[in-house]
């Protein structure tokens, strides 16, 4: 990459093992469910998460999405935090599209919801209310600094919802960074959920996909809403084959994309202009400090120039996220490019 682009991990190309196998991948139409390279990184998949079997979406947007609409009825309501993914960043798909209802509880600055909250926030069966379906999370939390949340949290509203009869769905577009910071098998750490999302396109460097993973009951009505959403891809193997590598080759290193983030907010805590919450994973969060001199939307450009790209949400603050392709001499140039940006302002 010529920027140093740590706006986020999205942005990550696939590496030339993945371009490779991608030319190699041997296909058929998934439609029929005939793509061996799909159904192998399916199988892979489920295998990955304790769960019965999977689906390959284009998206983590999808994926979510395809899981609501699977659990949930019109008029339903699903139970997940104001910081959420699916609530903030989707466009409201659920409602849009599925009729459902969110209610929204505070996200506590560890990505969690109180269980209180939670168990206060399922309706009693009544005509006036609609009816509770589900519970959502999201692991690890990206506006929560990239928290990890722990096994012992997720049991613990799984056991609620299933008091409840309610559905637990994990938004896991970053599982594995959750897993690889917990040091804890994929497995262990969704096992109380319904329904789980990952995505092979972010820290894992696939070009495209996520995977829907659940019940094979579960999975069966998802692939029919993924038929109704258009997400049927056909030769989708030269894009599961990247995934293939993903899961296998990419996990493990993730490591090292934490301990960068580490080294990068370590270097910005040192800037008395900046405000930063550690990062326990790959996502950095930080604010300007009230009275710097350099204004918030003259920070983004100035550092432009300087062939480096942030993330700027408004009043959420900024972004960096780091990922594959950025290694220990872009964190430093990084850092000396923040240091000059504030010297020059
Ligand atoms: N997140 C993107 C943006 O949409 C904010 C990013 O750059 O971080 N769940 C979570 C927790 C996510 O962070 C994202 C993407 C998704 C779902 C959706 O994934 P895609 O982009 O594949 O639809």
């Amino acid at each position: 990459m010529n920027t140093i682009d740590l706006r986020s991990d999205t942005v990550t190309w696939p590496t030339q093992e993945m371009r490779d196998a991608m030319a190699r991948a041997e296909v058929g139409d998934d439609v029929y469910g005939e793509d061996p390279t799909v159904n192998r990184l399916q199988e892979i998949s489920a295998e990955r998460m304790g769960k019965e079997a999977a689906l390959f979406v284009p998206s983590g947007a999808m994926g979510n999405l395809a899981a609501l609409l699977a659990h949930c009825q019109r008029g339903d309501e699903v139970i997940l935090g104001d910081l959420s993914h699916p609530y903030l960043y989707e466009g409201g798909a659920m409602a849009a599209l599925g009729g459902i209802q969110p209610r929204t509880l505070r996200n506590q600055p560890d990505g969690t919801l109180l269980l209180d909250e939670i168990e206060a926030a399922i309706r009693e069966d009544d005509p006036h209310y609609p009816i509770t379906r589900l519970v959502a999370l999201e692991n690890t939390h990206n506006r929560c600094n990239g928290v990890p949340l722990t096994a012992e949290y997720i049991k613990l509203v799984g056991d609620l919802a299933k008091k409840n009869r309610l559905f637990l769905h994990i938004d896991g577009a970053r599982i594995f960074n959750a897993t690889v910071a917990l040091g804890i098998p994929a497995s262990k750490l969704v096992t109380p959920a319904d329904s789980v999302t990952f995505c092979l396109s972010k820290g894992l460097c696939a070009p495209v996909g996520s995977v829907l993973c659940g019940s094979k009951q579960f999975v069966a009505k998802a692939l029919r809403v993924r038929k109704q959403l258009g997400g049927g891809m056909r030769q989708a193997g030269i894009l599961a084959a990247a995934g293939i590598i993903a899961l296998e080759k990419m996990v493990e290193r993730l490591a090292e994309d934490h301990a960068r983030a580490k080294r990068l907010a370590d270097g910005l805590e040192e800037m008395p202009q900046i405000s930063i919450t550690p990062p326990q994973t790959n996502i950095v969060r930080f604010q300007l400090q009230d009275g710097s001199k350099m204004k918030a939307e003259n920070l983004v450009p100035a550092l432009e120039k300087e062939g480096i790209r942030v993330g700027h949400g408004g009043r959420w603050g900024f972004r960096a996220v780091t990922h594959y392709w950025i290694d220990d001499v872009a964190v430093e140039k990084t850092l000396t490019v923040f240091r000059k940006v504030f010297k020059d302002q």
